[in-house]
């Protein structure tokens, strides 16, 4: 391993602003800022055809693996002992152009910078995007960095479909991103993600900086009601069976239970599709799905056994059959200690606002945090919106997190914490073993 000198480099802001505007000219939603780039579509093909390129350009070593997850690293074979970054570019329908992205190109721009300086820490750096990790065209979400760490075997992650039937391993054949690498992927000593907060807590207390904790547990659930479609001007009230009705009914209680569960909990039912969906029929069938999130496992658990009550009751008081079927399911986990230490460390010496807090979004971080020291820094979002075009994060924030990234990385590829970070590593391996 090459010796080091001098500090962490500073970022090149203007080249990552520009990066982070050209990859969101892929799947540009008209008239906005933000993007459709939904996972294993073209757009998330061209999208992907470009990052490679800037990895390539830099001389990195790209592998591709049977989900399509990328890592490209400075060092051929270096990837067991880089530090990793990265995140990733799908999106939802109606994303922003920082979700995700960021993380992904402020790693590429951080190695970039070093690689520029002449100056290479003592370890490998490598970056990584991760295939749907949306989940919003294939469930579960952190679907490629989930088969990454071994959470969920290729084999079973490549017939996953999409509303349409049309499979993970089809559509990878079709953009051409079913990689030869093996999954389960090559474990990093560490893994660090930059990430917008989306949500409005660093903004409202005025903070440039997040340093992430852990990110809270996530519940998905697919709700299908099946009653009698009829007409809507011959059928008397008392005899519906009414599958829009209860779908509606459920939907308002679950916003209730959330609110009386209180504290983290958060509940969303963000699609309801009714069968036939027409305005003189009585809907025969409703398919819904419910987010349901909390930073206590206990606590999510009590909510997703308070659902099954609501269903269970709506469905029978309308005379309907109720499936239910979960389609994401991951409990809240904790950052390494250690990184969370030093991301705080490294944010008081560059004499940046911070303060710790948990993520309230899913993200990759959450699956390599099973197999290695992994943390995360978040910059602040305005009006804390996300998932929505108008998503925006001002550039000195973007340039003052990818500092503080590369601050971070360079500490931890230089062994700063490696004493701790090795038994960390031992402890997570543990985890993943038990
Ligand atoms: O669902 C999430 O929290 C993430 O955006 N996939
Ligand atoms: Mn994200
Ligand atoms: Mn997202």
């Amino acid at each position: 391993m090459s010796g080091s000198s001098g500090g962490a480099t500073r970022i090149d802001g203007e080249r990552l602003m520009g990066r982070l505007d050209e990859l969101a000219q892929i799947g540009a939603i008209a008239g906005t800022h933000g993007n459709c780039r939904l996972a294993l579509t073209d757009e998330d093909r061209a999208g992907r055809d470009l990052v490679c390129t800037w990895m390539a350009d830099l001389g990195l070593e790209i592998t591709i693996d049977g989900l399509g997850n990328v890592v490209a690293c400075t060092e051929p074979g270096g990837v067991a002992d880089s530090v990793m970054m990265g995140s990733h570019i799908d999106t939802v329908a109606t994303g922003g152009r920082y979700d995700g992205n960021l993380g992904v190109l402020a790693g590429l721009e951080v190695i970039e910078s070093v690689l520029a300086s002449g100056h290479m820490p003592s370890r490998p750096l490598s970056v990584a995007y991760f295939t749907d990790e949306e989940g919003s065209r294939f469930a579960p979400d952190m679907l490629g960095s989930l088969a990454y760490v071994g959470g969920m075997a290729l084999e079973e992650a490549l017939k996953i479909t999409d509303r349409e039937g049309v499979s993970v391993g089809g559509e990878l054949d079709r953009i051409g991103y079913r990689g030869s690498a093996p999954v389960p992927g090559t474990v990093p000593y560490a893994y660090m993600e930059l990430h917008i907060e989306q949500g409005p807590v660093l903004e409202f207390h005025g903070i440039q900086i997040g340093v992430v904790e852990g990110v809270q547990g996530i519940s998905w659930t697919e709700v299908t009601l099946r009653g009698q479609s009829n007409h809507a001007g011959t059928t008397p009230m008392p005899l519906r069976r009414d599958a829009g009705l209860a779908a509606c009914r459920i939907a308002g209680e679950v916003r209730e239970m959330a609110h009386n569960i209180g504290d983290s909990q958060v509940g969303t039912v963000g699609s309801i599709s009714l069968v036939p969906n027409l305005v003189n029929v009585i809907a025969g069938s409703a398919t819904m799905t419910v987010d349901l999130r909390n930073t206590s496992e206990g606590m999510l658990q009590h909510a997703e056994a308070r659902l099954d009550e609501i269903v269970a009751r709506i469905a029978e008081g309308e005379h309907l059959a109720a499936a239910m079927r979960r389609t994401a399911r991951f409990e809240p986990i904790d950052f390494h200690p250690s990184v969370i230490d030093l991301v705080e460390r490294c944010a008081a010496e560059a004499s940046l606002t911070h303060r710790r807090l948990p993520s309230g979004a899913g993200h990759d971080a959450q699956m390599l945090a099973r197999v290695c020291p992994t943390g995360m820094i978040f910059v602040p979002s305005f009006d804390g919106v996300s998932h929505n075009p108008a998503e925006y994060t001002a550039p000195e924030d973007i340039e003052a997190g990818a500092n503080l990234l590369a601050d971070v990385v360079w500490r931890l590829a230089n062994g700063d914490i490696d004493g701790v970070l090795s038994s960390g590593a031992d402890a997570a391996s543990d985890e993943m073993a038990r």
